[in-house]
C-alpha cells in the first residue's frame, strides 16, 4: 500500500532541472553505472545516486553516492526520495525478456509491482520519471521491418507484457496527474564494461568476449535472425537527450529508438575482421521464438523529427569499439 505525502516541504526542496538529483533503480544491471558516470560529469558527483539490493564492488563506491533500494518496499523508496532530495527518477529494476520467461511470478513482481510503487512516488514527489521500454513491447502482429512508434503491440513474454503496462501507466499518470513520464524503447544493447543480465539480444555482447577468449561462440539465435542493436554510449546519450528536452518538443512520452540492425551472421562476419579465428555454431534455444516476435527494424523517424534523436555507431563502429576495448581486458 502506498502512504500519502505531503507537499509542502518536498516540493520547496527541488533542485532546478540543470543539476537535479537523480536516483537510478536497478542500478547494478547493465546501464546504470554507465549513466551515473554520464550524468555525474553534467550534474556533479554527489547529485546521482546509483541503487540496488545487491552489493556492489569497491570501485562503484569508490565512484561516487550508492544505496540500498528496494523497489518493492514504498516506504523505503518514499524515505530516500525525501532525505536524498530525489528530482529524477530513472527506473533500470526490472527482469528482462528471458529470464522473465524463466520466473513469471518474480517478474510480475519486479516489472509490474515494482513499477506500481515508482509511479505513485514520483506522482507524490513531482519526479521526472524514465521508464525504459524495449522492442520486446511488440509482438508478432506489430509490423517487424520497420516496426513504426504508434502500431499493434501484442507482446508474448512477460517482460513485454511488464512494458507495454509501463508505457500506458505512464502516458495516463502524465495525462491524468502531471507526472513528468519520459519513456524510450531501446533495442538490444551493446557494452563492453557491463553484462546484460538474461535477454534475448545477449548474444551480440557475448560473442566479443568469446572472440577474445576461447575463440568460439555458441549462438542460440538462427544466423539470419534480424534485430535492432544499439551501442550502449547511444543509448545513455538518448535517455539523457530525451530527459532534457524540453516538454514542447515531446509530441509523445514513448518513443522508439534506434541505431542499427542486424543478423548473427552479419555481426560474426564483422567481428572476424578483426578475430580472423573465430568461430561459431548455432544451437537454437527457446530465445529463437521471442527474436522471431520482435521488430527487426525500429523506425525511430518520431524521435528524430521531435527532439533531434541521432545515433553515432553503426555494426562497424561498434565492433571496433568493442574489440579495442576488450583486447586490453583480456591481454
Ligand atoms: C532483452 O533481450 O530482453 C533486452 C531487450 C531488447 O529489451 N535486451
Amino acid at each position: 500500500t502506498f502512504q500519502k505525502a505531503s507537499f509542502q516541504t518536498v516540493s520547496s526542496v527541488h533542485s532546478s532541472d540543470e543539476h537535479p538529483r537523480v536516483l537510478i533503480t536497478g542500478g547494478l544491471g547493465q546501464l546504470g553505472t554507465g549513466l551515473a558516470r554520464q550524468l555525474r560529469t553534467t550534474f556533479g558527483t554527489d547529485n546521482v545516486i546509483l541503487s540496488d539490493i545487491i552489493r556492489p564492488d569497491r570501485d562503484i563506491l569508490n565512484n561516487g553516492p550508492f544505496i540500498f533500494a528496494d523497489i518493492l518496499d514504498f516506504k523505503n523508496l518514499q524515505e530516500i526520495v525525501v532525505s536524498h532530495r530525489i528530482d529524477w527518477l530513472v527506473h533500470f529494476s526490472a527482469l528482462l525478456s528471458a529470464v522473465g520467461e524463466n520466473n513469471v511470478p518474480l517478474a510480475i513482481r519486479v516489472n509490474i509491482e515494482g513499477l506500481h510503487n515508482v509511479m505513485e512516488l514520483a506522482k507524490q514527489y513531482h519526479l521526472k520519471l524514465f521508464v525504459p521500454s524495449t522492442i520486446g513491447a511488440f509482438g508478432p502482429e506489430s509490423p517487424r521491418n520497420p516496426t513504426p512508434n504508434l502500431t499493434i503491440q501484442r507482446p508474448k513474454t512477460i517482460y513485454g507484457v511488464s512494458k507495454v503496462h509501463a508505457e500506458l501507466l505512464g502516458e495516463y499518470y502524465q495525462k491524468r496527474f502531471g507526472l513528468d513520464f519520459r519513456s524510450l524503447r531501446f533495442p538490444g544493447i551493446i557494452s563492453y564494461d557491463s553484462n546484460p543480465g538474461g535477454g534475448t539480444t545477449d548474444y551480440a555482447v557475448q560473442i566479443f568476449h568469446d572472440a577474445l577468449t576461447s575463440g568460439k561462440h555458441t549462438c542460440y539465435l538462427n544466423p539470419d535472425t534480424r534485430l535492432p542493436m544499439m551501442y550502449i554510449d547511444d543509448c545513455l546519450r538518448s535517455l539523457t537527450e530525451i530527459m532534457m528536452a524540453p516538454k514542447e518538443k515531446l509530441s509523445i512520452r514513448t518513443y522508439n529508438v534506434a541505431a542499427m540492425s542486424f543478423t548473427p551472421n552479419e555481426l560474426f562476419a564483422a567481428v572476424k575482421k578483426r578475430v580472423p579465428h573465430l568461430e561459431i555454431e548455432y544451437k537454437v534455444d527457446g530465445r529463437q521464438k521471442i527474436a522471431d516476435s520482435w521488430p527487426q527494424v525500429f523506425d525511430d523517424s518520431q524521435a528524430r523529427g521531435d527532439w533531434g534523436w541521432e545515433h553515432k555507431f553503426g555494426i562497424q563502429e561498434l565492433v571496433d569499439t568493442m574489440i579495442d576495448a576488450l583486447i586490453p581486458i583480456y591481454e
